[in-house]
């Protein structure tokens, strides 16, 4: 696949203001130094955004993302974020349905589906997260889970949206410090990549992004897999020359 990876860190809820800046600046100064090759993006907390725009303004090798955005256009709907708020904010990607908020806020298939649709009528990019948890692998659903929340966001009024970013992450492999093998990965992108492009010539568009303890030394043979097109990192998006370790790596 001929097409840029994109490398975006998904920050959860961690940092300070003060650690926010000395992050993105930490990663701008590696960049202008090393220049990447590949797309670089960094989710952030919501409070947070204004000031990493401020930080970003006036250049374009990162781009801010947030980690959630809500299913309703605006209303009553305390604590929600807006893509049109979001949209406000210049932010470019937007995170829905990591296996987070889905397990501990209970998002269904249905509100990922909502969500993704929000942030693309606001010009955002959707980065879609699909995972199995280690009871479904073990019994032998991954395919049958990944697909069914591939399906739920990519068919709207019977079209393939592509749009999209779409993230693999293991549920088991999230926090825990273990990581799919690079085999392992592989095969359930393989899977991913033959639902979209079963649903729309259009598809080899969506990068297919590995998300799971992805870092600095796993990278490279993650990404060398020819249907991983970039990745979504945690704990190591915090570091700084870890992260900008993870972009070297991905070319
Ligand atoms: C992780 O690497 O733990 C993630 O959840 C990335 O989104």
């Amino acid at each position: 696949m001929s097409k840029k990876k994109l490398i975006a860190g998904n920050w959860k809820m961690n940092a300070s203001l003060a650690g926010s800046e000395a992050l993105v600046r930490g990663v701008l100064e590696g960049l202008a130094a090393a220049p990447a090759a590949c797309d670089v993006a960094v989710c952030v907390p919501a409070p947070y955004l204004a000031a990493v725009q401020g930080w970003l303004a006036g250049q374009s090798a990162v781009q801010a993302g947030a980690q959630d955005v809500s299913q309703h256009a605006s209303g009553a709907y305390t604590g929600e974020v807006s893509a049109d708020m979001l949209r406000e904010f210049g932010v470019r990607y937007a995170i829905v349905g990591h296996s987070e908020r889905r397990q501990y806020h209970g998002e269904s298939d249905e509100v990922v589906a909502a969500k993704t649709q929000r942030a693309l009528a606001a010009g955002i990019t959707p980065i879609v997260c699909v995972g199995e948890t280690l009871a479904e692998r073990e019994a032998g659903h991954t395919e049958e889970v990944v697909r069914r929340q591939l399906a739920a966001v990519v068919h709207v009024n019977g079209h393939c949206i592509t749009e999209i970013v779409v993230a693999y992450e293991p549920v088991w492999a999230i926090g825990t410090g273990k990581t799919a093998t690079p085999e392992q990965a592989q095969q359930v992108h393989a899977v991913l990549r033959a639902q979209l492009a079963a649903a729309s010539s259009h598809a080899d568009r969506i990068p297919l992004l590995y998300g799971g303890s992805m870092n600095a030394s796993n990278a490279a043979s993650l990404l060398a897999q020819p249907d991983i097109d970039g990745g979504l990192i945690g704990g190591a998006s915090l570091k700084v020359p870890d992260f900008l370790a993870i972009v070297a790596a991905a070319r």
